[in-house]
């Protein structure tokens, strides 16, 4: 029996909306080391991204190497290759010493692809599995374009030599090595079938152009277990011959996750049926997240409710990002807002407006007679024509002032207007 953590889409040194994620990363990896701890597994395998961007920041490199180093002492394998946001070199340039440690760490794609096939070792040195790790393939990997190529046929060059190089590791494979044990393969790409998230997944396959998924037959089913990274949610993509997995990433990357719960999973090779057992393991939220959309009454009733449930655990951190649906200018919205949680642990990272009910509004009133209208709504309208914004409530009391002076100059003069 072969036990290993699958994980992938760490994304250390992340900011959302400029709030670090250094807490919430450092809760995961203390918690992830006692899973480790708990279950004895055999091997961590991280599928890439590990870092959010190419140089990340200083506390995310401290936390990444704290982190591998205590993971070393209770699990005798760790295998981890570099995702679209990491930088190749720079996790290459940290591969010489961390082989010392027994910790294999992929930033380009090896030259040799015998460099790809990694043994899985027990504590004493026994050789009990074998790990295909294959990094993101960058550009600089996949065969150069010809000169006025279509997309369909730039789209296929692409696909062709993300196929070699998974064929070649394959026949390697074959020819090399003891195909008794169980055989891991990984990637950082995006494979048909992953159902993405809103907004947290950078493109991956064709970087330069639209998003392109490879087939599953990518993996061959003499393979154990296929352990993926890249779409921030966990999702089964091939149930056998062989599973496909990605396992989604530890901490909500993006507000579209807020209603999503993180997972890590657990997976077990069984030398008797079923060969392959998945589990998936919650990552306990240390941040609360909330989405909250509506018209501004109700966006203000949510907050009063969320701030009602975290009032009695005041040390619980909640994050909000709100979405008001406008069909007139609310003045102050942003102060109202902030205003209403100012005394509580939420905190409200972002305000949008929602201007599509409005707009649909002042598609009626292009029908509408200008009779119809008070002078005060054709000047705000005016005013947004003009200006592209709410009038500001000083001018809009200015402006009242003016016609009901005007107004009273009619009546005096016995005018109507
Ligand atoms: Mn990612």
């Amino acid at each position: 029996m072969l036990k290993i953590v699958h994980t992938a889409d760490w994304h250390l040194g992340q900011k959302l909306d400029k709030l670090d994620r250094f807490e919430e990363h450092e809760a995961f990896l203390t918690w992830l080391l006692a899973v480790m701890a708990q279950e004895q597994v055999a091997a961590l395998i991280v599928c890439g991204d590990i870092f959010d961007s190419a140089n990340p920041p200083v506390d995310a490199l401290k936390l990444f190497i704290s982190f591998i180093v205590h993971a070393r002492r209770c699990c005798p394998n760790i295998i981890m290759v570099a995702g679209n946001h990491d930088s190749a070199g720079r996790l290459d340039a940290m591969q010489p010493i961390l082989r010392e440690l027994g910790i294999v760490l992929l930033g380009a794609l090896p030259d040799k692809t015998e460099n790809c096939l990694v043994p899985l070792r027990d504590f004493s040195g026994q050789v009990i599995a074998h790990v295909a790790a294959v990094p993101y393939i960058r550009p600089v990997d996949i065969q150069p374009s010809a000169a006025g190529e279509s997309e369909t046929a730039s789209a296929s060059r692409i696909a062709a030599s993300i196929s070699a190089v998974y064929k070649n590791i394959q026949s390697e494979y074959l020819e090399r090595l003891d195909h008794g044990k169980p055989f891991i393969m990984t990637g950082h790409l995006y494979v048909v079938g992953g159902l993405q998230t809103a907004d947290s997944e950078r493109p991956v396959q064709l970087e330069a152009g639209s998003m392109q998924a490879m087939p599953t037959a990518l993996f061959p089913a003499e393979v154990d277990y296929v352990a993926l990274g890249h779409l921030h949610r966990n999702q089964c993509i091939k149930k056998q011959s062989p599973p496909i997995w990605y396992s989604g990433s530890p901490i909500p990357l993006s507000f579209s996750e807020a209603d999503y719960h993180h997972q890590i999973l657990v997976v077990t090779i069984n030398d008797s049926s079923p060969r392959v057992q998945v589990a998936t393991r919650l990552v306990p939220r240390t941040v609360n997240m909330f989405d909250i959309a509506g018209n501004f009454n109700e966006v203000c009733e949510k907050l009063n409710e969320v701030k009602k449930i975290f009032q009695l655990t005041r040390e619980e951190r909640v994050l909000a990002r709100v979405t008001v649906q406008v069909t007139e200018p609310i003045p102050d919205l942003r102060e109202r807002i902030m205003e209403l949680v100012h005394d509580s642990n939420v905190t409200v990272l972002a305000i949008r407006r929602d201007t599509q009910l409005w707009d649909r509004t002042e598609a009626l009133i292009q029908e509408k007679e200008l009779e119809e209208f008070s002078p005060l709504e054709v000047f705000r309208l005016k005013y947004r024509e003009e200006y592209d914004q709410e009038v500001p409530p000083d001018l809009e009391q200015a402006f009242l002032e003016v016609v009901e002076e005007i107004y009273q100059k009619l009546n005096e003069t016995n005018l109507t207007p």
